[in-house]
């Protein structure tokens, strides 16, 4: 062990020996110039922020525009997940299925354990016991991240319960997910730092579902440095909840409160940047007068069966990591209302006053502006180069608790009742505005061959359609066969299982514009969805499921013509023949592990449909 080190006790509060030992041992293996035991503290914060500002990895914003708020700007080799880098280490390698990258356990952790080997060297080793889920709460599970990146220290203050506190729930011998993440840059003595300290060309994330652990390599950006979001509540999360029979789900958590104070819940996933926090925190049209939309998470679920047969989910996270450009006062009030203060940004353009904009944010553009790699942008010169101000996926981190939708039971330790889920992808094409499931079964076969257009939220190309089974296609721990399986599953343990629907807000013209307004006028589609769960709404039988006619969604004050409706819902035979294709090569794929259900599935919607 580093001598400067081998004294570095862990606080008083720390009963654990399990940690402890953990600690210990990451220690001697990373060599950081010193430990810190992070306890959660809003002093801590302002500390370590203030510390990244001195350093120059951080900006400030000025507090009388944005108070107790910073700004970031990663190295350009580092803004966003790395799902080819991203590995899931089973002993066998069917386990980890063909939506996976696959090493097994012992070669990966000897690769790691070389490259973690004095990889703090000069820094910080930050030990962060998170706690995803309300403190306490049946449905929660404790973490501890080691990290040498405070930056990661202070994001983790806001996307979880952090700190002490957690170390005190955690007890003696309570159990914890070990999650070991690096940025990969160690410093020699009298190294200057880099701004944004990260390994550039090597980058590890990776998983061990059987012994429930994590190490990450490389990168300091979201989901792959902040270990509790994607690689725990998602990663991990999604095989503790197939061997304990729950649901960890990238899903969004909503309140539904009808004029007469009628409460339901829905959970709706959406691939990566498709707008589950806008979803998440709509403000209903004016016309809804005494309709209120409120806001349990915006990006992951963990759903256990109750004692009465409905399945209940908590948000497991604190904080929004949500994506910055688009986000306006039009497209989400809310949002912008919780970023007034206390907010992280990433990647974001800095104004000459101190404060932040994105495309999108507004519909004046500033004169002038720094944008996210640090060069001087006007609009003229983003004619010019095509630059973007802030990068397509920049971020914001903002407490939850500052979000004026927040549902009041967003930290019920029992989770909030669900009544519905719905499914959507960015489809230009093919899929209607909404349908609903025949049956639990059918809803999963339409869950598990979801489609949708690649966006900026990972490196690769843009706007391809993948398919990206319930949204899940890069966070699923295990094989994707399976997955369908466990769902299929649930389905049946569960005795009032939620109606399932698939939306799509994403459809265009042949002139390529959006043909539905989305954002606030989604509550038309999500009103017709509770509706349906009580019973009350009409619907048209369809080959694909119940769908509404004109007359069942309510217009009052939007200008959508029965034509407009028609189009927007069309199902095309030919588009959906080669839908089918597309649903086959993903099957293909899943091969023996596939449920013979959903090739039953298919054929009988097939046949409903094409033939
Ligand atoms: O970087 S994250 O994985 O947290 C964001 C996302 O892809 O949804
Ligand atoms: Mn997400």
């Amino acid at each position: 062990m580093n001598p400067r080190i081998s004294d570095a006790a862990a606080p008083d509060y720390v009963k654990n020996e399990g940690l402890k030992t953990w600690v210990a041992e990451m220690a001697a293996l990373c060599q950081p110039d010193r430990i810190v035991w992070a306890d959660g503290s809003d002093e801590e914060y302002t500390r370590l922020c203030e510390e990244m500002v001195a350093a120059g990895s951080m900006i400030k914003l000025n507090p009388e525009k944005r108070p107790n708020s910073y700004l970031a700007w990663s190295d350009p080799s580092d803004v966003a997940r790395v799902e080819d880098r991203t590995y899931i280490c089973t002993t066998h390698k069917d386990d980890a299925g063909p939506n996976n990258n696959w090493e097994s356990p012992a070669k990966m952790k000897e690769t790691l354990t070389g490259l973690f080997t004095g990889c703090m060297k000069g820094r910080t080793m930050y030990v962060i016991p998170f706690s995803m889920g309300p403190i306490g709460s049946p449905i929660a599970h404790i973490g501890v991240e080691i990290s040498d990146s405070a930056y990661v220290v202070a994001n983790m203050k806001i996307m979880t319960r952090m700190g002490r506190k957690v170390v005190e729930q955690l007890g003696e011998d309570g159990a914890f997910v070990p999650c070991l993440h690096s940025v990969g840059a160690p410093l020699s003595p009298g190294q200057q730092d880099m701004r944004w300290p990260c390994n550039p060309t090597v980058k590890y994330i990776a998983h061990f579902p059987e012994t429930r652990e994590i190490w990450s390599y490389g990168s300091g950006y979201g989901g792959n440095a902040l270990l509790g979001k994607k690689c725990f509540a998602l990663r991990i999360a999604s095989t503790m909840a197939r061997d304990e029979g729950w649901l960890a789900e990238h899903m969004l958590i909503l309140g539904v409160e009808s004029p007469e104070g009628e409460k339901s819940y829905v959970a709706a996933a959406f691939p990566s940047a498709c707008g589950k926090t806008n979803f998440a925190m709509l403000i209903p049209p004016k016309t809804f007068d005494g309709w209120k939309v409120t806001t349990v998470g915006d990006d992951i679920a963990w759903i256990k069966p109750g004692k009465d047969g409905r399945f209940y989910a908590i948000n497991p996270e604190a904080g929004y990591f949500g994506v910055a450009p688009g986000t306006s006062e039009k497209s989400n009030a809310n949002a912008m209302a919780t970023l007034h203060s206390n907010v992280i940004f990433t990647n974001v353009a800095l104004t000459p006053d101190g404060d932040v904009w994105w495309e999108g944010m507004s519909k004046e553009i500033p004169a002038r502006l720094t944008d996210w790699t640090g060069q001087e942008w006007t609009p003229e010169i983003a004619k010019a180069t095509g630059r973007k101000a802030a990068h397509a996926n920049a971020r914001f981190t903002a407490p939850a608790s500052q979000c004026p939708s927040l549902d009041p039971e967003w930290e019920a330790q029992a989770g909030v009742p669900i009544s519905a889920f719905i499914f959507g992808g960015r489809r230009s094409t093919t899929v209607p505005l909404v349908f609903e499931a025949f049956n639990w079964n059918y809803g999963v076969y339409m869950a598990a061959t979801l489609g949708s257009e690649t966006t900026a939220a990972a490196f690769g190309a843009q706007g391809v359609v993948r398919r990206d089974p319930f949204a899940m296609l890069p966070f699923c721990g295990y094989h994707m066969g399976d997955y369908f399986n466990h769902w299929l599953k649930m389905g049946h343990v569960i005795e009032n299982p939620p109606a399932i629907f698939t939306v799509n807000w994403f459809r265009m013209d042949e002139q390529g514009n959006f043909m539905w307004p989305g954002f606030g006028e989604n509550m038309r589609v999500l009103k017709w969805i509770v509706d349906r769960v009580k019973g009350r709404a009409s619907a048209e039988k369809t080959a694909l499921g119940w769908m509404p006619r004109f007359e069942d969604l309510d217009w009052t004050g939007l200008d959508v013509t029965k034509e407009q409706f028609e189009a927007l819902t069309k199902v095309d035979t030919e588009m959906w023949r080669e839908e089918f294709a597309l649903h086959g090569e993903l099957f293909d794929k899943l091969k023996d592990r596939l449920p013979a259900d959903m090739v039953q599935r298919r054929d009988q919607l097939q046949q409903a449909l094409v033939d």
